[in-house]
């Protein structure tokens, strides 16, 4: 009974320490965002009642009882004046699943909702669900649209390994009870990175899509495409039109993919993406920004160059390092943005800029001239206008 206690005690003051602390925004040399010194959620987030056994007979040595491995791509959305996260939240049984944290300010004092989301299925039921991406949609519902995946039903004798992604759908009121739809169908082979666009186009819905080959390599799949529904009660992509290319020789050589639902401006739609390439470390992740036309959110008008943001520093390193990720970001009244990131599949953290920032950014930073030579070309163009001022 003693050690039930300590080990409660301990267990319980250090964890209300970390949910109380106060973040801090760090000096940004670059003027486009401002990083923050502590993550906003990891996996010692997780509530201590979905850990332990609270009862000293049957938990005599206050152990956990199931553990948790990351807390991180989440969703996110201003919800009666909080911040939220639909966090993907994985177990240490690697299965994910999401949860709701609410923080009053959005960079620090995030905790998550008395449960886990229930998340109902389809006749098909998911093996694993994650990265759900949220739309306040104009029809009145907050959409969940997230990768579902599920063993392959092709795949050899023996091969244990191969499945299926596809991108579910889900809806909602208030967040808590959720409405499951069917899968969204397209005909280009799998989907992840699927995101519901706020608005009717056309009088359809819209989606963003990222058709694959396969479960890993996007192949065919050129890039980040676009199609319209006529429903979203049975969606349905019949045509995916490619919008954002992956390309050679730039930071979403090997794939690429849509991030959270674009936000609207008065310049046009600023929709933040990740980019994948290759190296001898593996798979490099980092997210860039672009913007399509506010007349047609499937037109790209302004494209900077690279990455936005790349892992720096313990941001590097986790279960899938190197890998920088966002699915969610918030845009306040007052034109304050929350980049919500998370590292490496471990951690989510927050950046935040303004609605002003990223689209100077996006207007203002030249394009990817594809050559070395004409990167050299800019810079050197840069200092000659450089010269007196
Ligand atoms: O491991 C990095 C990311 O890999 C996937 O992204 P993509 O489909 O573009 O390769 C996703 O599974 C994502 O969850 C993960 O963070």
């Amino acid at each position: 009974m003693k050690l039930f206690q300590e080990r409660k005690e301990t267990i319980r003051n250090e964890h209300e320490e970390l949910l109380n602390r106060e973040n801090e925004k760090i000096f940004s040399t670059n003027g486009i965002f401002h990083r923050y010194k502590n993550p906003v959620l990891t996996r010692d987030h997780f509530p201590m009642e979905w850990r332990y056994d609270f009862n000293p007979e049957s938990n005599p040595n206050f152990m956990e009882r199931i553990s948790f491995n990351a807390a991180f791509n989440a969703g996110a959305i201003k919800w009666k004046g909080k911040y939220l996260l639909a966090v993907r939240c994985e177990g240490n049984d690697r299965k994910s699943f999401f949860a709701i944290a609410e923080s009053p300010n959005g960079v620090d004092s995030f905790r998550f909702w008395e449960r886990p989301l229930t998340l109902p299925e389809t006749e098909d039921p998911d093996t694993n669900v994650y990265d759900m991406r949220l739309t306040e949609h104009e029809d009145g519902y907050i959409y969940g649209v997230f990768c579902t995946e599920r063993k392959d039903p092709n795949a050899p004798e023996g091969d244990t390994s191969s499945a299926v992604a596809a991108a579910g759908i889900a809806r909602t009121k208030d967040l808590v009870e959720w409405e499951r739809l069917p899968d969204l169908i397209t005909y280009g082979g799998q989907q992840r990175n699927v995101v519901l666009h706020p608005e009717f186009i056309e009088g359809k819905y819209a989606f963003y899509t990222r058709p694959q080959d396969g479960f890993i390599d996007t192949g065919k799949g050129g890039g980040i495409a676009f199609g319209l529904s006529d429903s979203v009660v049975n969606a349905e992509v019949k045509e995916e039109h490619l919008i954002d290319a992956k390309t050679y020789h730039t930071i979403y050589e090997l794939k690429n993919g849509q991030g959270p639902a674009p936000i609207k401006t008065e310049h046009g739609w600023l929709n933040l993406a990740h980019g994948v390439r290759n190296c001898a470390a593996g798979l490099r992740y980092t997210l860039y920004l672009f913007m399509t036309a506010l007349d047609d959110p499937s037109r790209v008008i302004h494209k900077p160059s690279g990455m936005f943001m790349g892992p720096l520093k313990e941001e590097r390193a986790g279960d899938v390092s190197n890998v920088l990720f966002t699915n969610g970001w918030i845009a306040d009244q007052d034109g304050t943005v929350f980049i919500y990131y998370a590292s490496s599949d471990t951690r989510m953290h927050v950046a935040t800029s303004t609605i002003d920032q990223l689209v100077d950014y996006c207007i203002n930073t030249a394009e990817d001239k594809l050559r070395s030579a004409a990167s050299v070309q800019a810079i050197n163009e840069l200092i000659d206008n450089n010269k007196n001022l």
